[in-house]
C-alpha cells in the first residue's frame, strides 16, 4: 500500500485488513486507538480491544518530517526500515530485551509490535525517584551482546578461502546500516549546533553569555568535540542503537526493554553506552533539586543513580570480556598460540575496553551539552519550572559535560568519572 500518513481514525481500517492482526485480535468491533508518541520523530498508536485488553499492539509510523520541528524540516521516512532491521537483529541477539515485531510495512513506513504495557519509560519514573533494580544488569547485557557480537572481534569467521579470519560478513552489515539521514541529525544536533550560535539552539534564560562562551569559544573543547564527531562519522565498529537514553528504555521492577532503534548504524563502540551514561548523569544533577521538591533527602536516590552508572559499566566490561573469551575458545585463532600468547590476548582485551570507555565518556559529555543548549530537550532538568533553579542545574550539566570531553583520554575507571561529577555537583 502506497504511503499514507495514518491518524487515530485511519488506523483501525488499516490493521483490520492485515492477516497477522487476525491472530492478535479476536474481534475489531470494540477497539480503542490512542496516539501516544512523545518522541521527537514519529507517531505511536496503542491499539487495544476494549473487551479483551490483553489483545493489544503498538503501531509506530514514521512521517516525512521531524515531528519536534514540524513539516518545515523534511526527514526520510526510510528511517523505519532501519528501526525494523535493528529490532530484528537485536531480537536475535537479545530476545528478552527488545519488543517483538508482529508486522512491518516498508511502503507505509510502519511497524506493529508488542505493547509493553506492563513497563514504563524510565526517564519520567526516575524524575519521580523510582529505582529500577534490574535495569543496569539488563542494559549492560544488551550493550555487551550487541556491541561485541556485531563487531569485527565478534563477527570474524572462518571460511574456506580465509580459514582463520574472514571479515566479509561484518562489512556487509556496515553497508546495510548506512543510515544517512539520521546520522546527519546526530552529527548536527548533538555534535555541531550546540557548539556554536545556531538558530536551532534553545536554553534556559538564566544561562549567561559567559556560560555559552565557556562551551562555544573554548578552543580545546571545540577541537575535542570535533574529533568525537569525526569518530562518530568514521569508526564503523559495532551496530549501535544510536539513540540510547533513559527515554528509550521501558522497564518495571523485573524486566527491561530497549525501544526505538531508528538511529541504528555502524559506529564507535562507545557511543551507545556514552549516550546513556550522559543521560544518567543528567538525572543525577536534576535529582539534587527534584528530591528536595519531593520532600526527600537527595543523597539516597542520587547515590542509586551513581551506583547504576557504575553497575552498567562494570557489567558491560565483564560481559564483553566473557563473550570475547568464549569466541576465542571456539575459534582458536593461531595469533595467540605461543607461550605468553594468552597474556597478549588479555592485554588486547583490556586495551580495547579502555579505548571504548574513554570514547564513551567523551560522547557522554557531548550529549550533556547537547541536551542543555540544543533542541530536543529531556525532561530531567528541562521540565523544572523554576528557571533560576534550572539555570543552576544547566550550568552544572555544562561544566560536567565539558570536563568529560576534556579529560576523556585520561580516565581509567568509572570511579574517576564519577569523582568529576561529584566534585562539580557534590553527592549530598
Ligand atoms: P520516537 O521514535 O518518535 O522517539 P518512540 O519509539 O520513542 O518514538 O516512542 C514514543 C513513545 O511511545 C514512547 O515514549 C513510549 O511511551 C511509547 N512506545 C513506543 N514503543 C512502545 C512499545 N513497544 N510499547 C509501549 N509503548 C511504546
Ligand atoms: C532534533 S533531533 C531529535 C532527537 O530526537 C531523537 O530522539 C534523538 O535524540 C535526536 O537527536
Ligand atoms: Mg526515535
Amino acid at each position: 500500500m502506497a504511503y499514507v500518513q495514518l491518524t487515530e481514525e485511519l488506523v483501525l481500517d488499516y490493521i483490520k485488513n492485515l492477516e497477522p492482526m487476525q491472530e492478535k485480535f479476536s474481534s475489531f468491533d470494540n477497539i480503542s486507538i490512542k496516539e501516544v508518541g512523545d518522541g521527537n520523530l514519529n507517531y505511536v498508536y496503542i491499539v487495544t480491544n476494549i473487551s479483551k485488553p490483553e489483545e493489544t499492539i503498538i503501531l509506530k509510523q514514521a512521517v516525512p518530517f521531524l515531528r519536534v520541528v514540524g513539516e518545515s524540516w523534511p526527514l526520510d521516512i526510510e528511517r523505519m526500515e532501519f528501526e525494523v532491521m535493528a529490532l530484528r537483529q537485536q531480537y536475535e541477539f537479545c530476545p528478552d530485551l527488545v519488543p517483538e515485531i508482529y508486522y512491518a510495512d516498508t511502503e507505509m513506513s510502519l511497524v506493529i509490535m508488542q505493547n509493553l504495557d506492563k513497563h514504563t519509560i524510565i526517564r519520567g519514573e526516575m524524575n519521580l525517584g523510582k529505582k529500577f533494580p534490574k535495569m543496569p544488569d539488563h542494559v549492560s547485557t544488551f550493550l555487551a551482546e550487541m556491541i561485541f557480537k556485531s563487531s569485527d572481534w565478534g563477527m570474524a569467521g572462518k571460511t574456506e578461502k580465509w580459514p582463520h579470519h574472514d571479515s566479509a560478513a561484518k562489512k556487509e552489515m556496515v553497508e546495510k546500516y548506512i543510515n544517512k539521514d539520521l546520522c546527519n541529525l546526530t552529527e548536527n544536533f548533538i555534535f555541531s549546533y550546540p557548539l556554536y550560535k545556531s538558530d536551532t539552539n534553545s536554553y534556559t534564560p538564566g544561562l549567561t553569555e559567559e556560560d555559552l562562551a565557556d562551551i562555544q569559544e573554548d578552543n580545546e573543547l571545540k577541537v575535542k568535540a570535533a574529533m568525537l564527531r569525526y569518530k562518530f562519522m568514521n569508526n564503523a565498529e559495532a551496530l549501535l542503537h544510536g539513540d540510547l537514553h533513559t527515554g528509550s528504555i521501558m522497564a518495571n521492577e523485573e524486566e527491561t526493554y530497549i525501544i526505538d532503534p531508528e538511529f541504528a548504524f555502524y559506529g564507535p563502540a562507545g557511543f551507545d553506552i556514552g549516550l546513556l551514561t550522559g543521560n544518567m548523569f543528567l538525572a543525577y544533577i536534576a535529582q539534587a533539586y527534584r528530591q528536595v521538591q519531593l520532600g526527600n533527602n537527595p543523597l539516597e536516590y542520587r547515590k542509586w543513580v551513581l551506583d547504576a552508572i557504575k553497575e552498567i559499566w562494570e557489567g558491560f566490561i565483564s560481559k564483553y570480556d566473557k563473550l570475547w573469551q568464549e569466541k576465542e575458545a571456539e575459534d582458536k585463532y593461531p595469533m595467540w598460540d605461543y607461550e605468553g600468547g594468552s597474556e597478549a590476548f588479555k592485554m588486547l582485551r583490556e586495551a580495547e575496553v579502555l579505548r571504548i570507555f574513554r570514547d564513551a565518556i567523551g560522547f557522554a559529555g557531548t550529549v550533556m551539552i547537547r541536551r542543555t543548549l540544543g533542541l530536543a530537550k529531556v525532561s530531567d532538568i528541562a521540565d523544572i519550572e523554576d528557571t533560576v533553579a534550572r539555570a543552576v542545574l544547566d550550568r552544572l550539566a555544562l561544566r560536567i559535560g565539558k570536563q568529560f570531553i576534556l579529560k576523556a583520554d585520561t580516565f581509567n575507571s568509572i570511579q574517576e568519572v564519577i569523582a568529576i561529577a561529584d566534585g562539580i555537583s557534590p553527592l549530598v
